[in-house]
Formats: structure tokens, C-alpha cells, sequence
């Protein structure tokens, strides 16, 4: 597992906008072990990975959903959610990925999910407060994020719920049952 060679992949595969927003993910999400026992090579592929087929057309992410058995009821939720589980099947066939705890932080940095690992929050947590990001209320989850990551998994499920119900759009179970399981941990 080269992560240089990853780098360029997926440089390639994305505009420019979104690859600096993946360095940007990759920064925070470093800065995110603090003093976690965690591999640094692994947030590193993760961080790299996790948007590699976001601007893959719909019907070639449809493809993926159905030839690797993911849920088919993500089909009846926002194609923006797709990404995440394709992703981490990408990871597996085209790169070779094997560690599920990589494949697990790829598939569900968009949605989260009860119980997450370390390095699950860790990628979902930094792709919401990168830098780059202006969501309203973006800067209490920063600051959250230094001192309590559950707290900061629950805040940014918690705005990105409100977000989805402001524009009725359907929110995916898995995203509602990981806010239930995180919400105690909002301050
Ligand atoms: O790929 P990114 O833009 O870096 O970020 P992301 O993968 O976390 O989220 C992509 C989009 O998906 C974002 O606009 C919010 C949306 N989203 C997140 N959870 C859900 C969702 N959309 C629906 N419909 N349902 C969800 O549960
Ligand atoms: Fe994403
Ligand atoms: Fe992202
Ligand atoms: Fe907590």
C-alpha cells in the first residue's frame, strides 16, 4: 500500500476543489490522533480514499451497488450518500485494501453508524470541520473536536439531520440510528 501512488490516483480522479479538499481531510484528520493508539498509515489511506468516486456518474456507482451486494435500499436515499459504500469497494477491488477498519471509515464517512471505531470518527469528524468547510455552526464542532470526539461525531450528525429535514430531503436510517446512539454525547 503506497500512499503516494493512492495520492495520485485520486488526484486524478477528482477536480481540483475536491482533491484540495481531500489534503484537507487528511491534514485534520493527523491532527485528530492527538495522542490516540492509532496507525497513522491507515487514517492516511483512509483520509486519501474517501471521496475517490464522488464524481463517478450515478449509474456506473449503481453498478458497483448491485454487482457488490451493497444495501439496496440506499438506491431510495440521495445518490450524495452512494459515494461512501462504493468507495470503500473500490478501496477492496481496484487498491487491494484488505483492513476492514480502512474499508469501514471509507463507507461510512458520509451516513456514520452506531458503535464507529476510533478511526471511523476520526475521518468522519475531519471531513465535516476541514478547513474549507463554512457549514453554519461548523466552528462549535472544531472546537469540540479538540477535547471530545463523540461529542464532536453527535454535533455533526446533529446539524447535518437539520440540514437534510430543512430541505426535505430523506435522511438514511443508518445516519438517524448513529445520531440516537451519539446524541447523549452532545454538551
Ligand atoms: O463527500 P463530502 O461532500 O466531503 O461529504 P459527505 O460524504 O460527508 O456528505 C455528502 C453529502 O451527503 C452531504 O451533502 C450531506 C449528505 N448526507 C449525509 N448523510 C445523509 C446525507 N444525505 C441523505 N439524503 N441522507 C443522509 O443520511
Ligand atoms: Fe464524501
Ligand atoms: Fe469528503
Ligand atoms: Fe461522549
Amino acid at each position: 500500500m503506497n500512499l503516494d501512488i493512492l495520492k495520485q490516483a485520486t488526484k486524478n480522479e477528482l477536480p481540483t476543489s475536491r482533491w484540495e479538499h481531500t489534503l484537507r481531510v487528511l491534514d485534520t484528520a493527523i491532527d485528530l490522533i492527538q495522542d490516540r493508539q492509532i496507525d497513522l498509515l491507515s487514517i492516511q489511506v483512509a483520509a486519501v480514499l474517501h471521496d475517490f468516486c464522488k464524481f463517478w456518474p450515478d449509474e456506473e456507482l449503481k453498478k458497483w451497488i448491485s454487482k457488490y451486494e451493497l444495501p439496496r435500499e440506499l438506491l431510495h436515499y440521495h445518490k450524495e450518500i452512494w459515494h461512501a459504500p462504493v468507495g470503500a469497494e473500490v478501496a477492496r477491488i481496484k487498491w487491494g485494501i484488505t483492513d476492514e477498519a480502512i474499508l469501514n471509515a471509507i463507507r461510512y464517512h458520509t451516513t456514520g453508524r452506531p458503535e464507529m471505531t476510533e478511526i471511523e470518527k476520526i475521518i468522519f469528524v475531519a471531513d465535516y470541520i476541514e478547513p474549507g468547510r463554512k457549514f453554519p455552526d461548523v466552528e462549535e464542532v472544531r472546537k469540540t473536536a479538540e477535547t471530545h470526539l463523540d461529542g464532536a461525531v453527535a454535533q455533526s450528525l446533529r446539524n447535518t439531520i437539520s440540514f437534510l429535514e430543512s430541505r426535505n430531503q430523506m435522511v438514511y436510517p443508518l445516519t438517524l440510528q448513529a445520531y440516537g446512539y451519539y446524541k447523549h454525547c452532545l454538551g
